[in-house]
């Protein structure tokens, strides 16, 4: 099966409509922000650490602007992003982050178990490759029951190499199941490079052949390549043929956690790759499109302030109460919460 690699010229692209990519470059915005603010939390030392994925945000942006009502988002314990792209509010989502008793999730789940099941934020995974599995399953679920939804399934290049990868992309291609996977290739596994213990050189898009389904490479910088991948992928799965694999290479431009200064990275690579920040070079792009670069100085103004206003939220927002400590830990044996 030969590879489709959708180029790096968007200008042969389809190119999103001008609302869509002004929303994806929102979108990008308000998630650099948000990581940029939670980061200084943290070293205040206000918060403990989690995983920051500045640098990679155009992937969940695009698909941010494509995904409604119904469809259904996995994320790894770099979630964030993702979180954000559903679109669960700022407040919530930074007090989760903080631990604190108004987050998302009671402030029990913290940065790495995001999860808001009404905005289809089926929640980030901390154990690697452990959502792929239960992501097919929530496809399965969709097909069984007749639905017109999509699931999408984001994970790192490092996941490729478990064995649920391969299980669960088997089983979705065998059930032409409605779902995505998406590798957010950003080149390292914690900190190791993926090329020093992977046996193709693109760990998810040399491996799709092996469960028929074409090799998508797309630039993970390029939020107009990834919608037009993500696009024709969701058409793919609403049409009821089946899943596709798409390889997103980006790079994320700190450590793998927070207190991780990612020094074993060669300093001319990540300069590189600093060099291809999604976000100034989509600005970049819009203005040379004819949209007023006034305007967007203007959004990024008022996210800033909608983020500190986040930040104001979760830093005066109370920890958990110690006798919430067993509430909304187990199913309580009915089955009203599958519904
Ligand atoms: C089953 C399992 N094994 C090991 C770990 C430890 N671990 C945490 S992050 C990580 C690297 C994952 O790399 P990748 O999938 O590329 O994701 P990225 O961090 O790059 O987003 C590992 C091995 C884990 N969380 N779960």
């Amino acid at each position: 099966m030969t590879a489709t690699t959708i180029e790096s010229d968007a200008g042969t692209q389809d190119v999103p409509s001008s609302e869509v990519r002004r929303d994806m470059y929102r979108l990008m915005v308000e998630i650099r922000h948000f990581e940029k603010r939670w980061m200084r939390i943290f070293n205040s030392g206000k918060t403990g650490p989690g995983h920051s994925s500045i640098g990679m945000e155009a992937i969940a942006a695009a698909f941010g602007t494509l995904l409604g009502e119904g469809d259904k988002t996995y994320a790894t314990y770099r979630g964030h992003a993702h979180t954000l792209a559903r679109g669960v509010p700022m407040n919530e989502t930074m007090a989760e982050l903080l631990g604190r008793a108004t987050g998302l999730n009671g402030g029990k789940g913290g940065s790495m178990h995001l999860t808001s099941v009404d905005h289809g934020m089926m929640g980030s995974y901390a154990i690697i490759g452990a959502h792929l599995p239960v992501a097919t399953g929530a496809a399965l679920a969709s097909k069984y029951k007749g639905e017109d939804t999509v699931t999408v399934c984001f994970f790192g290049d490092g996941t490729t190499n478990i064995g649920a990868f391969h299980e669960a992309i088997n089983l979705a291609a065998i059930w032409s199941l409605p779902v995505i996977f998406v590798c957010e290739n950003n080149q390292y596994m914690e900190y190791t490079p993926i090329r020093d213990v992977t046996a193709v050189d693109r760990p998810a898009a040399d491996r799709a052949a092996s469960y028929g389904l074409p090799a998508i490479e797309v630039d993970g910088n390029d939020p107009d390549l990834l919608h037009a991948a993500a696009s024709a992928a969701i058409e793919r799965a609403r049409a009821g043929q089946g899943p596709s694999l798409i390889e997103a290479v980006t790079y994320r431009h700190l450590g793998h956690a927070s207190a991780d200064p990612g020094k074993y990275r060669p300093q001319e690579e990540i300069d590189e790759w600093i060099g291809r920040d999604p976000v100034p070079m989509y600005k970049a792009r819009l203005v040379e499109a004819g949209v007023p670069a006034e305007d967007l100085d203007e959004m990024e103004q008022q996210i800033i302030q909608r983020v500190e206003q986040a930040a104001d939220f979760a830093l005066a927002s109370p920890l958990p109460a110690v006798d919430t400590l067993m509430t909304n830990v187990w199913a309580n044996g009915d089955s009203s919460w599958r519904r």
